[in-house]
């Protein structure tokens, strides 16, 4: 089979003449460090969800000791959670060019014969399957998620954790092995006919480069400008969802294009009080009731009773982990702790379960934590930018914190439960 150049086993099937330990190697440096960069911000957007606060905010109840570097998200910078998530998706989108071109750049080693030359060779490849798989699995799901197009069998968060560890674990080992080369492959200017290398790098040339290559259409240069083009084209077509005055530039994305409307209320909108099933009848200033229950026991507050509470103002923006975010809306109403207070939490207030009209979903539920309810700027917003809370963004009333999760935030609200969780 290995002698035969029909088959992928054979070097001689693969014949393009780009492959080289140069291309691979900048390649492989550009994803040790992008690749890092998403592992980071993704465990930053993992332990801003407060999975470790209360059940309801945990969407992989079994993480075990892999939650063991979870803290107590802080609420400054307040468009700190904007940043990371940001970041997270905007890359992990920008790198899947890089990604795709560097599998592609090692492909013959999948069909390397035999399997398996010694021990630990096949502990080699076997990393290199969880590495190419996980990787894969990484960005196929981060995609499909934030397109809106999740078509996994489970959750998106515990695959998309779960695969995160296993793919890191790979990543690093394969890091640690092969940095090292790379940076002299890149640092080598001449690409061709290095005399007196190293042996690892000889072998490295000898797996990837063709040994019958076809006639080049393309230098490496130019193969590595197009890969990086189309990094560019799709980051320059992702990244104005993160931006109110650009967010006619995110051509790819749900959640670019034009606001849903104009006006105080205009900004973007995850779910509507449609999707989620909210009746009008419920919202009605007859019929809706804050129910706030502390230490000293339950009151209900109506609509207008809470506006006539001490209102405040603050300017923070939603950021969703769909990596879009709105810039700052100047949202009113009564402060968090000021609420705590109400039913017997003075001082120092405690974490808090908020509770939506909404009875089908995910999200309908959220805790914060007590430093996100001791802060002054978290809300339980009635007003939005001047105006009533427009249905879709969660009127009656909504929670509004700084530096969380667009999740945390809960629209509709119907109860909130102050104690330690
Ligand atoms: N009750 C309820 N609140 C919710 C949600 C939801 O599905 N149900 N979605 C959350 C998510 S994921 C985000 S990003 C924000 C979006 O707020 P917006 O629609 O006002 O922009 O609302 C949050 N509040
Ligand atoms: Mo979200």
């Amino acid at each position: 089979m290995r002698d035969d150049p029909r088959l992928p086993f054979s070097p001689r099937f693969w014949r393009s003449p780009l492959r080289g330990p140069w291309f691979t190697s900048v390649l492989g440096l550009v994803l040790l460090v992008g690749i890092t960069v998403l592992f980071v911000t993704g465990l930053a957007s993992y332990a801003a969800y407060n999975p470790g606060l209360s059940p309801v905010n945990d969407k992989t109840p079994d993480k075990g000791i892999l939650g063991f570097y979870l803290f107590a998200w802080p609420t400054h910078p307040y468009w700190l959670y904007r940043l990371t998530q940001g970041v997270h998706v905007t890359l992990g989108i920008t790198l899947i060019p890089v990604l795709l071109a560097k599998l592609w750049s090692v492909v013959p080693r999948l069909f390397t014969l035999p399997p398996a030359r010694s021990l630990a060779h096949a502990l080699e490849r076997l990393s290199l399957l969880l590495l190419v798989g996980g990787g894969l699995f990484e960005f196929v799901t981060g995609v499909l998620n934030v397109q809106l197009d999740y078509v996994f069998p489970g959750s998106f968060y515990p695959l998309h954790f779960y695969g995160a560890w296993v793919f890191f674990a790979a990543f690093t080992a394969h890091a640690l092995l092969k940095t090292p080369m790379a940076l002299r492959n890149v640092r080598r200017l001449r690409e061709e006919r290095n005399v007196g290398e190293e042996k690892d790098v000889r072998e490295e040339r000898d797996e990837l480069v063709s040994p019958d290559p076809a006639e080049p259409t393309v230098s490496r240069r130019g193969a590595l400008w197009s890969v990086g083009g189309g990094s560019l084209l799709l980051f320059l077509t992702t990244a104005g969802r993160s931006f109110d005055g650009l967010r006619g530039t995110a051509l790819l994305a749900p959640h670019g294009g034009a606001d849903p409307a104009t006006g105080p209320n205009g900004f973007q909108i995850n779910k509507t009080a449609v999707y989620a099933g909210i009746d009008p009848v419920e919202t009605s200033e007859d019929a809706w009731r804050l129910v706030v229950t502390g230490r000293t026991g339950t009151v209900r507050l109506s609509r207008a009773q809470l506006a006539g509470l001490p209102l405040h103002s603050s300017a923070l923006p939603i950021a969703c982990v769909e990596g879009w975010s709105t810039s700052d809306q100047w949202w009113r109403g009564v402060r968090l702790r000021d609420l705590a207070a109400l039913v017997g939490h003075d001082g120092d207030p405690p974490d808090l379960l908020v509770e939506s009209l909404q009875r089908h979903g995910a999200f309908r539920r959220a805790a914060l934590r007590a430093n996100q309810v001791a802060d002054p700027r978290s809300l339980l917003a009635l007003y939005v930018n001047g105006e009533d809370l427009s249905p879709d963004h969660g009127h009656p009333a909504r929670i509004i914190v700084p530096a969380a999760p667009g999740v945390l935030n809960t629209k509709w609200v119907a109860r909130l439960t102050f104690g330690d969780l």
